[in-house]
């Protein structure tokens, strides 16, 4: 308590500390609540950036900025009530950045937003919400007037997945591939077909345009009614194809089961999910995606199932060197879950395009 009371006084935060807590379940920053003693002084959230995985604090610290610094004009401009709840605000440092380092660390301090919840499952109505707030996000940052840097390049890159995939498996760092055969071989099958996306960018069909790129569905704010506040967690906002919102809040919110359900009974495509979402998300987001970007929603629903896999797996080869782990095997359990979610989503593939085609009309 003492340390972080220390990092705290570095901000320009209003009351007094009452108790600093962990908050959440993230895999890649630490993250804490302040709560102030003070009736009419709001709480805070405390991170510690990873800045081993986010190696330049000061891009992201200024893409963020600029994310919540146009999303609040937006929301001004069009007259949104609650814009302290919509939005989130960072707070400054003695420093005049909105991060401190203390020669370890960086650290930063938001406004905890109040009366707000999160979920780690939706049902088809918060879904539909969660389609919309997406769709009106993307919509949103179409016209930022910053150029964002890439907080983590080749982040959603298909092709750089499976080369740092391969590399692993190449070094087999701890021993480990040998056991993981069968996984190695399903994600060659599949490979040439999950880097579409990367082929019709470099053929200049599909645009980059910029996205959340980590829509868990427990990176969003929801209200008392279910509506959906804002999105949070903004380190991965950069440009990339509108696929990664879209397929990464299915790849959680439509799971059946978690992410790292040992059982994988639990785990499966939940249709009504992706329905209520698709429907909302092409609501507000249809009068700018093109045609290509809609055909291919059923191909982003596939994809993130196949890059967390990929990811998770690539982690266990390496020896559990990127996500936080809660025990030893749990990189592996989270690459057969997602496997195991991938396969039901392709099982979906036809309802799915179906489904789309309807929507288009
Ligand atoms: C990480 O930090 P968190 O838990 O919101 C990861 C995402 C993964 C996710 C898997 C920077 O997100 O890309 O999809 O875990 N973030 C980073 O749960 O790698
Ligand atoms: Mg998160």
């Amino acid at each position: 308590m003492n340390n972080f009371l220390n990092i705290v006084s570095h901000f320009h935060i209003k009351g007094t500390v009452n108790e600093i807590k962990p908050l959440g379940n993230g895999l890649i920053n630490d993250t804490y609540l302040i709560t102030t003693q003070e009736a009419d002084a709001s709480n805070y959230v405390l991170q510690r950036i990873n800045h081993h995985i986010f190696q330049d604090v000061e891009m992201l610290q200024n893409n963020i900025e600029a994310v919540t610094r146009h999303i609040r004009r937006k929301l001004t401009e069009q007259g949104a009530d609650d814009i302290d709840r919509k939005v989130l605000t960072f707070v400054s440092a003695d420093n005049g950045k909105t991060y401190f380092f203390d020669g370890e660390s960086y650290w930063r301090i938001m406004v905890f937003i109040p009366r707000a919840q999160t979920f780690e499952t939706v049902n088809p109505e918060y879904s539909y919400h969660a389609g919309v707030a997406f769709g009106n996000f993307q919509a949103m940052l179409t016209d930022i007037p910053e150029t964002l840097g890439d907080t983590i390049p080749n982040f959603h890159n298909m092709e750089f997945r499976l080369q740092q995939l391969r590399e692993a498996v190449a070094a087999d760092a701890a021993g480990r591939v040998g056991e993981v055969q069968y996984y190695l071989d399903e994600i060659e099958k599949r490979a040439e077909e999950m880097c579409k996306g990367e082929r019709l960018y470099r053929e200049g069909k599909l645009p980059k345009r910029v996205c959340h790129c980590d829509t868990k569905v427990n990176n969003m704010m929801f209200d008392e009614e279910g509506r959906v506040l804002c999105v949070i967690d903004l380190d991965t906002v950069m440009p990339n194809f509108i696929f990664s919102d879209f397929g990464d809040f299915l790849r959680s919110a439509a799971n059946t089961g978690a992410e790292d359900d040992p059982n994988l009974d639990n785990v499966n495509f939940n249709m009504e999910i992706f329905k209520a979402f698709a429907k909302g998300y092409l609501e507000s987001a249809h009068s700018f995606l093109l045609p290509i970007e809609v055909e291919n929603l059923p191909y982003a629903a596939a994809l993130f199932p196949y890059m967390q896999t990929v990811r998770f797996l690539a982690d266990y080869i390496n020896g559990d060197t990127y996500y936080k782990i809660q025990y030893p095997e749990h990189n592996l359990v989270r690459t057969k879950a997602q496997f195991k979610l991938l396969q039901s989503v392709e099982a979906h593939t036809p309802e799915m395009q179906a489904f789309i085609g309807e929507q288009l009309g």
